[in-house]
């Protein structure tokens, strides 16, 4: 796909020449366009016009909005190459590997599983005395405030159950990746009727306006714990039903009856997919004592041979860190390993010939709980790697923490399955980390926030409920 027609795609969304806030290649800090930075008065006049265009964008029914959801998803797929490359440059994650077109695959597949999927009214009770039914139905305004990792993907994840359900759709694009998730909207709207879905892009003020506002009835977030505190405050004053992905420290543990080799390649994808910016990804690596130096080495050796550069570059299927703030945080968690008795087998300080927010993957053997690097969320591609003897041990540090979205569990199926139980996480993985599917339900407990998304469950999640009775 040609340069001009990204750029065209672009010219669709960005701030006239002059205007606006400049956003830059995540690779070679270049300029790629203008953010729009509206307002909230922006905000409160498309939260106005998205409540006038919800009573027909329900009454249209599920049938209809269906069909008409479907027709954004192809064109969705028309131009995910556009905007798989809009993506690469401005989120920094390649094209290749499980990264750009990958992430515009899975828009794609959830957009349509959210449309398709059926929520039938439920019989409750059905005797000769009693029929009572329940059914679910469109809440009103769903605010949408997303993230910069995967931006068009999370994005769709709350925007597709919400249409799906008849409920219009504000959005709020992170400040970090704006163009993406402009650009993606603008071409669903090609399909969708107006003000069905509008996106507005401000700053942390137009968040916050979003999650508050009278008539917004329904909050999807996902993003930083300590914005999600905010919102469930500012919900006391709206009343808005709130889904909040918050993400995680999610722990591996891998059983002594691991063949090391084997599980190398998916351990490596677990953590540093997205170069180790996703929420659901492994962040803390517990490893039994019998075989930990085969692990690291076998780890070590994936690290060695998978390419991190510019995203646009076909090689590469690692990219830069997204933004300078994640890039000083994961600088940070690393020297206090190191500080703190931390080895460092692979990386281990920025790949500054690569570029400005480059950090190579760093593998930190020899931690133990209670350091920085292991506590807090890097969210980025340095990883902990923790040696235990006792299993039990291992399951009382993966749930130490207050944090709960995925963990997994390697080694013999049966008895991982049988540790997987005692973990305090929203799902775990039985020898792989981090699997996503449209029909499976995803979600946190304990400080990971709460609410579920994806398949039944998530449709259930952007509605209300009525019972009818008799
Ligand atoms: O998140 P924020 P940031 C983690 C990761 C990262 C940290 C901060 O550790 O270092 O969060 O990232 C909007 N009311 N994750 O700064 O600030 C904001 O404009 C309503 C984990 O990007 O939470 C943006 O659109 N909205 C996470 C969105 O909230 C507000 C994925 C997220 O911003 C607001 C990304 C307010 N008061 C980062 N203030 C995951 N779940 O995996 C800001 N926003």
């Amino acid at each position: 796909m040609s340069e001009s027609t990204t750029a065209a795609l672009l010219d669709r969304v960005q701030a006239p020449e002059g205007e606006g806030r400049e956003i830059l290649d995540a690779a070679t800090r270049e300029v790629i366009g203008r953010a729009p930075e509206q307002t909230v008065a922006d905000l409160d006049d498309a939260i106005a016009r998205a409540k006038a265009a919800q009573p027909a964008w329900e009454a249209l029914g599920h049938e209809k909005r269906t069909e008409l959801l479907l027709a954004a998803a192809d064109a969705l797929d028309a131009r995910a190459e556009e905007l798989a490359q809009l993506l690469s440059r401005e989120q920094g994650k390649p094209l290749n590997g499980p990264n750009a077109r990958f992430e515009l695959g899975g828009c794609s597949a959830w957009l349509r599983t959210a449309a398709t999927t059926p929520l039938e009214p439920q019989v409750l009770i059905d005797d000769e005395n009693t029929h009572a039914e329940l059914h679910y139905k469109a809440i009103g305004v769903v605010g949408a405030i997303g993230p910069w990792n995967w931006p068009m993907m999370i994005t769709i994840w709350q925007i597709a159950p919400a249409l799906r359900m008849g409920n219009t759709v504000v959005v709020k694009p992170s400040e970090y990746t704006p163009l993406s998730v402009l650009a993606m909207i603008s071409v669903l709207n090609d399909a969708l009727p107006q003000d069905a879905l509008i996106a507005v892009s401000g700053g942390r003020d137009v968040g916050a306006r979003l999650a508050a506002h009278p008539d917004v009835d329904k909050v999807m977030f996902t993003g930083s714990t300590a914005t999600g505190r905010k919102i469930i405050e500012s919900s006391a004053g709206n009343l808005a039903r709130l889904t909040l992905e918050l993400g995680g420290n999610d722990a591996g543990i891998v059983l002594p009856s691991a063949d090391p080799q084997a599980i190398a390649q998916d351990l490596f994808w677990g953590a540093f997919i997205n170069t180790g910016q996703t929420c659901a990804a492994l962040k803390r690596l517990y490893v039994h004592d019998d075989i930990y130096d085969e692990v690291v080495d076998a780890l070590a050796e994936v690290a060695r041979r998978t390419p991190m550069g510019n995203g646009l570059s076909e090689d590469n299927v690692l990219g830069p860190l997204q933004n300078k703030q994640q890039f000083d945080i994961v600088s940070r968690l690393v020297e206090d390993a190191k500080a703190n008795g931390g080895r460092v087998v692979t990386g281990g300080s920025p790949a500054a010939e690569l570029g400005e927010l480059f950090y190579p993957i760093t593998l930190v053997a020899d931690v133990a709980d209670g350091v920085a690097l292991v506590d807090e969320e890097q969210f980025g591609p340095a990883l902990p790697i923790i040696r235990y003897s006792e299993v039990e041990d291992a399951v009382t540090s993966a749930n130490r923490l207050d944090v709960g979205l995925g963990a997994s569990v390697w080694g013999d199926r049966d008895e991982a399955r049988k540790v997987a139980t005692r973990i305090q996480s929203g799902t775990v993985w039985i020898n792989s980390h981090g699997g996503v599917h449209p029909m499976i339900p995803f979600g946190g407990v304990k400080g990971s926030g709460y609410g579920l998304e994806f398949g039944v469950e998530g449709l259930k999640s952007v509605a209300v409920h009525q019972v009818i009775n008799g």
